[in-house]
């Protein structure tokens, strides 16, 4: 049940182009990754550092989540992802704890795995995303 890791640390950007650049050219990492994520209304790319991976995240609808939070926030850190041996299991086990589900089963995400919520008004702010590796 525990998480084994951080899967990735998901940042809300305005120009996906402009802070790739930054990522590479300042933090030195490499982006191996551009995905359209159309379910989720971003664009997103990815770095990896060690384990855990940057996942920057582009609204490409200012009504999606990402633009919302941009709209009310500005850009900056925006969800936190855990990796899980098994996304249903965990949501089951929150939900019994009492924490509010934004998806009661899990969906598909960036890079094939499977994801789900947790509502940031009942984990003290801190988006919170699960995630499962289809091969586990
Ligand atoms: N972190 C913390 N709080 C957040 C938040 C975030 N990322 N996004 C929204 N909130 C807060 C808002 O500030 C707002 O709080 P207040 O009521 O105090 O103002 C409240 O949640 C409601 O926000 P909203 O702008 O009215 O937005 P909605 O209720 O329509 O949706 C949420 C909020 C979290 C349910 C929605 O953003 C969601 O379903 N998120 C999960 C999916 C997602 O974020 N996808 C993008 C990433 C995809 C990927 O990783 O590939």
């Amino acid at each position: 049940m525990k998480p084994s890791h951080i899967e990735h640390i998901g940042i809300a950007v305005k120009n996906l182009d402009e802070q790739i650049a930054y990522y590479q050219d300042v933090l030195g990492l490499t982006c191996y990754n551009i995905e359209e994520v159309a379910d989720q209304k971003v664009r997103t790319a990815f770095f990896m550092v060690g384990q855990t991976k940057i996942e920057l995240l582009e609204s490409t609808d200012p009504d999606g989540p990402v633009g919302k939070f941009i709209e009310k926030k500005g850009e900056g850190v925006h969800h936190i992802a855990y990796a899980v041996d098994s996304v249903q299991d965990f949501l089951d086990s929150a939900s019994e704890k009492g924490v509010t589900l934004i998806d009661k089963t899990p969906r598909k995400g960036a890079e094939g795995l499977s994801i789900a919520f947790l509502h940031p008004k009942s984990t003290f702010g801190v988006l919170t995303e699960l995630c499962e590796h289809p091969e586990k």
